[in-house]
């Protein structure tokens, strides 16, 4: 065996020579890989013994893609495609051997060599674009000539992997081998290879299913037509798809300069920037300074759930979709039946859709059991309540809980403002409670808000930490404030969209400008969507914001066909000329001297507020860094990724820009826009924002 160097091995096995490649954590392709690869593949072609040579990777994964933290810094070491070159041109059969996930340029290198063997477990993919990118390493020009346009469509724009034994049946892995015997399966099959005779099969030459395509523009006007939703505001899509297209149409040698023009495009692009910045934030997300990872965790072997409603039903399946058991608790016999009803018809629902087996459905189901007593809840490790938003009524249900709970059971409350430390103080227990605030509904947003109360423990932390990534969440942990960290700075967006819509805008303006910036919906969509009259009584309305005139006119939004928009009965949303004429009436009682709002000031009244209190937030020590702020802006509303979150996009305006917004509108509109002491001072120091 030789080092090539201090990542890659050279080892000669008879007459096949194994390049192995040692990088933890992903054999990304860093420059130290890239010149071992290139140095060994020099090595293994010059020994004339060598008849055969296999490209193999110790630890979790096979190459996992470029490393992404080389991004944006000086280029070192081996040329990329210089290396695909002399795989692709090697006279003796290259075979990849993939292990763990094969991704981005890691595939990429895959597909230059002549034979791909994999185990069963293993995956492959192409997800560039989920980082605003395209597979800039030839994978745009070879993926279509093994599988065609059409599936090559759809993996380089989803960026999904793909599973070994389809990749085996689609081409793109010439043969399984056995699990755990990958080595020994690659050398036999490199030995197979010689002793047949089998061609050199360069995929590049492939071309078949290119040709088969060409002439054919509908494969991807159709394509684009389907996916123009999925794909809006995004650049790294379309990007993706005229790759394809260029693989297509153009000779190879031309698609590949295509490929590698658009993808400096992107790979220079803001949109990329903010997509490479949000895969590291969100793994940052999980890293807590004072909790380390070697901090014991708890077995979490059964939950209690205390509430069937929205939330406490869809808290309880992401437990069971991981095969924990959840004993949920009502107190009125139908609310629980009406709860066990909806999980059950979500479940079958995802079913309808083949995205569940109905086996799944009644093992799920199984998992789940009902009770109208607090009690049953003695044995559980953890205990979500889920029970109205009510500071009285969850102390209530904490002090009993604190009766009840085993010693050492964590007790944790969903609420999504209310202040952790009042709530555990109502127990003897206070370093067993913390917050769990799952985003509506509970079982599909991945944001789980884990709010740190100050008496909680840091095991009790390192668990939820650890059992939040179990159940698919994306978990940040947050300080006790009101709103935390989400609410807390929406709370300044709402405050501005109501009043922009006083003084001269229309609902439905303020919605198509941040439907326009990216967000999936806006503020005054998203009321109706949630229900106007959530926290209304007719009893106490007093008609004194348009809100409450609009629910005493029993406009309650999408639930009864009307709100700040009328719906059909597709649920298609159309400004109402009623509302209109309340907002005008409203405004003209008010004395207010209604004007033209600039889309350009709907963004700037909605946005920098929230910049701004993100900073606060920071300044107060609610967020541990700028990027969970914008992990959880993405990953609880919806942020658009491209945009890199409220943070990020701080410093794409300019934190000095913001500020001096602020202290603009500070001075025409008062307190509200107070610049924060952090962001005058990242300004007056040139600082970055995201980077706090
Ligand atoms: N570059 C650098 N670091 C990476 C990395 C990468 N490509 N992938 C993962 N890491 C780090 C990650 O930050 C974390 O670090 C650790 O590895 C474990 O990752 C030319 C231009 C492989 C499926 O997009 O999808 O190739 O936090 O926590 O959940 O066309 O990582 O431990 O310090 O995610 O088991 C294309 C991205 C790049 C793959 C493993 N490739 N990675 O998931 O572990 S662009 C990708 C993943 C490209 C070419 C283009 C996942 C994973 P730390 P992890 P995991």
């Amino acid at each position: 065996m030789t080092a090539i160097n201090p990542v890659t091995d050279l080892t000669i096995e008879g007459d096949v020579a194994v390049i192995t490649l040692n990088s933890p954590p992903v054999n990304a392709l860093s420059a130290p890989v890239r010149d071992g690869l290139y140095e060994g593949f020099k090595a293994a072609i010059a020994n004339d013994a060598v008849k055969a040579i296999v490209l193999i990777c110790d630890g979790r994964t096979f190459i996992a893609g470029a490393d992404i933290s080389e991004f944006g810094k000086e280029r070192k070491g081996a040329d990329l495609p210089a290396v695909q070159d002399m795989m692709e041109n090697s006279p003796k059969p290259v075979v990849a051997a993939i292990h763990g996930t094969a991704l981005g340029g890691g595939f990429e290198v895959a597909l230059t060599a002549h034979y791909r063997v994999a185990v069963p477990s293993a995956k492959v993919g192409l997800p560039e674009v989920k980082l605003g990118l395209l597979p800039g390493a030839g994978g745009t020009q070879r993926l279509p000539r093994l599988v065609g346009p059409e599936v090559a469509l759809n993996m380089v724009t989803s960026g999904d992997f793909v599973g070994a034994a389809a990749a085996n049946k689609s081409g793109l892995v010439d043969e399984l081998v056995d699990e755990g015997k990958l080595r020994d399966g690659a050398i036999a099959f490199a030995r197979k290879l010689v002793a047949e005779g089998r061609p050199l099969k360069k995929v590049r030459d492939l071309q078949d299913k290119v040709e088969a395509a060409r002439g054919k523009p509908a494969i991807f006007a159709d394509f684009r037509k389907a996916n123009a939703r999925r794909f809006r505001g995004f650049e790294a899509p379309e990007a993706n798809i005229k790759c394809i297209e260029a693989a297509v149409n153009l000779p190879f040698d031309e698609g590949m300069k295509a490929e590698r023009d658009l993808f400096l495009g992107l790979v220079n692009g803001t949109q990329s920037a903010a997509q490479r910045y949000i895969f590291f934030a969100e793994r940052q997300a999980a890293k807590i300074p004072d909790v380390p990872d070697s901090t014991p965790v708890l077995p979490i072997k059964k939950v209690g759930v205390i509430g069937a409603g929205t939330m406490g039903g869809g808290i309880s399946m992401n437990f069971a979709n991981v095969g924990i058991p959840v004993t949920i608790v009502e107190m009125q016999p139908a609310a629980l039946e009406r709860g066990l009803g909806v999980i059950r018809k979500n479940y079958e629902n995802t079913a309808k859709k083949g995205r569940l087996r109905q086996e799944d459905v009644e093992t799920r189901m199984g998992l789940l059991t009902g009770s109208l007593e607090l009690e049953k809840l003695a044995d559980c490790d953890l205990i979500i309540e889920a029970v109205y938003e009510n500071m009285a009524i969850k102390k209530e249900v904490f002090a009993k809980l604190d009766a009840i709970a085993k010693p050492g059971a964590i007790l944790a409350s969903n609420t999504s403002y209310l202040d952790v430390n009042e709530i555990a103080a109502a127990t003897k227990r206070p370093e067993w409670v913390i917050g769990t605030h799952f985003f509506s509904p509970a079982n599909v947003m991945r944001l789980l808000e884990v709010v740190r109360g100050d008496k909680t423990s840091k095991e009790v932390i390192a668990t939820l930490m650890q059992l939040s990534k179990k159940i698919g969440k994306v978990a940040v942990l947050v300080g006790v404030c009101h709103g935390f960290v989400g609410n807390r700075m929406l709370a300044q967006r709402q405050r501005e969209a109501n009043k922009l819509v006083l003084e001269g805008a229309m609902p439905w303006d303020v919605d198509r400008v941040l439907y326009d910036f990216g967000m999936p919906m806006g503020p005054f969509a998203m009321s109706d969507l949630a229900g106007l009259d959530i926290g209304w009584s007719k009893e106490t309305s007093s008609s004194s914001t348009i809100r409450e005139v609009l629910c005493e006119m029993d406009r309650r939004g999408q639930k009864n066909g009307k709100g700040f928009y009328d719906y059909d009965e597709n649920r298609n949303a159309k400004p109402s000329a009623e509302v209109e004429k309340v907002i005008l009436d409203f405004a003209a009682k008010k004395g207010i001297n209604r004007r033209t709002i600039s889309d350009e000031e709907i963004i700037e009244r909605c946005i920098y507020p929230m910049i701004n209190e993100g900073a606060k937030i920071l300044e107060e020590g609610k967020a541990i860094r700028a990027s969970d702020i914008d992990i959880v802006w993405i990953n609880g509303y919806g942020w658009p990724v491209y945009h890199g979150g409220p943070m990020f996009y701080g410093d794409v305006i300019g934190a000095d820009k913001v500020l001096a917004k602020m202290r603009e509108f500070e001075r025409t509109m008062g307190d509200d826009f107070k610049p924060s002491a952090l962001l005058e001072k990242v300004a007056a120091e040139g600082k970055k924002l995201h980077q706090l």
